[in-house]
């Protein structure tokens, strides 16, 4: 968190704008210890990652590592939406996108990554051994490879080849509004043996004990998207966006319509301006229902975002958008409002 003396430093320097007043700082400082570590996390699948993530913040550890172990329990699941167990695109292969985020503005993302169990921790190691922010397709697989990462088999799990083979049927190339327990797209909505349906995203913020922010998101994107395509999720600013001194956001949902908007980065720049986490979301899911006025009712996106005094918010499009909190207080899904 901004120390005093830095506040002051900056002050002094002209560098620290409006961001923070000496109140601000107080508030936060009487959170710090209280509120912290927290993790909130998109969807159902988000009670396990924020189990995953608390592990390592509920023991003093950095937030950038808890949204790294986070959303691995994700990827990990062959059962899920997200990681190699996900849905292919049409042509049959399963492709991935990630991104991180730390308190520090570093950052790192790689996208239409095959045959790698967790690309989240490929992302990681974009942003800590390179200089570049992004790798894709087969630049990122051999970094991976390079990185020591296993090269998997090409295989669908058994969820994916069920829900693959049912698309193949109609090939119906349209995204589907993704509802938690209505599925998300496959034309057909699959149960998983666990009892949750599928949807392919989690997106993880954290404050650690520290008071530091940091931001994860995983997806395998949208189930059938042609070959190549790439939605918000790996991209930095639009699926997530985290500045230490405000807060931070996630997307999910259609990622062309966030990234149309940048969305993660509205919201953030929104909590900026003093507006709750919950009305930056809302601000940013009406912009997106305002330009895109005719289409509306095709469309799902959604927010979570969080600021510096541990305060958070979800807002959708649509209802069915949920997300799962973990403090040292509570163990929680939440739903969220929505516009429609
Ligand atoms: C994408 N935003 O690839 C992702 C999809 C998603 O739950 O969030 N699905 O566009």
């Amino acid at each position: 968190m901004l120390s005093r003396r830095k506040f002051i430093t900056l002050a002094a320097a002209g560098t620290a704008g409006t961001i923070l007043t000496e109140k601000a700082i107080a508030d936060s400082s009487r959170n710090v210890g209280e509120q912290f570590p927290i993790v909130i996390s998109t969807w159902d699948a988000g009670i396990a990652a924020n189990r995953g993530a608390w592990k390592i913040l509920s023991t003093g550890g950095r937030a950038l590592d808890a949204v790294e172990e986070g959303v691995k329990v994700t990827e990990a699941s062959q059962n899920c939406c997200v990681g190699l167990g996900a849905n292919p695109d049409r042509d049959g292969y399963v492709t991935l996108d990630a991104c991180i985020m730390d308190e520090n503005f570093n950052c790192g993302s790689v996208a239409f990554l095959e045959r790698i169990k967790h690309p989240i921790s490929v992302a990681r190691r974009v942003m800590e051994k390179t200089p570049h922010v992004m790798l894709v397709g087969s630049g990122a697989q051999a970094f991976a490879i390079a990185e020591g990462f296993p090269l998997e088999k090409p295989e669908l799990s058994e969820s994916a080849k069920r829900s693959y083979e049912e698309w193949l049927k109609k090939s119906e190339y349209k995204p589907i509004i993704n509802i938690e327990n209505k599925g998300h797209g496959p034309s057909v909505p699959v149960k998983l043996s666990n009892g949750e349906w599928n949807h392919d995203t989690i997106g993880m913020l954290a404050i650690d004990k520290q008071g530091n922010l940091s931001g994860s998101c995983t997806t395998s994107g949208m189930g059938f998207k042609m070959r190549g395509r790439l939605g918000d999720s790996p991209i930095i600013g639009a699926g997530l966006y985290v500045d230490n001194e405000v807060g931070a956001c996630t997307a999910t949902g259609q990622g062309e319509e966030v990234i149309r908007i940048a969305g993660s980065h509205t919201v953030v720049e929104m909590m900026r301006q003093g507006f709750s986490p919950e009305e930056a979301c809302k601000k940013a899911v009406e912009r997106i229902a305002r330009i895109r006025a005719s289409k509306i009712k095709d469309i799902q996106v959604a927010f979570l975002a969080i600021n510096k005094k541990g305060e958070f918010g979800g807002f959708a499009l649509q209802k069915g958008f949920s997300y799962a909190v973990k403090n040292g207080q509570e163990e929680k899904m939440y739903k969220a409002n929505s516009l429609i």
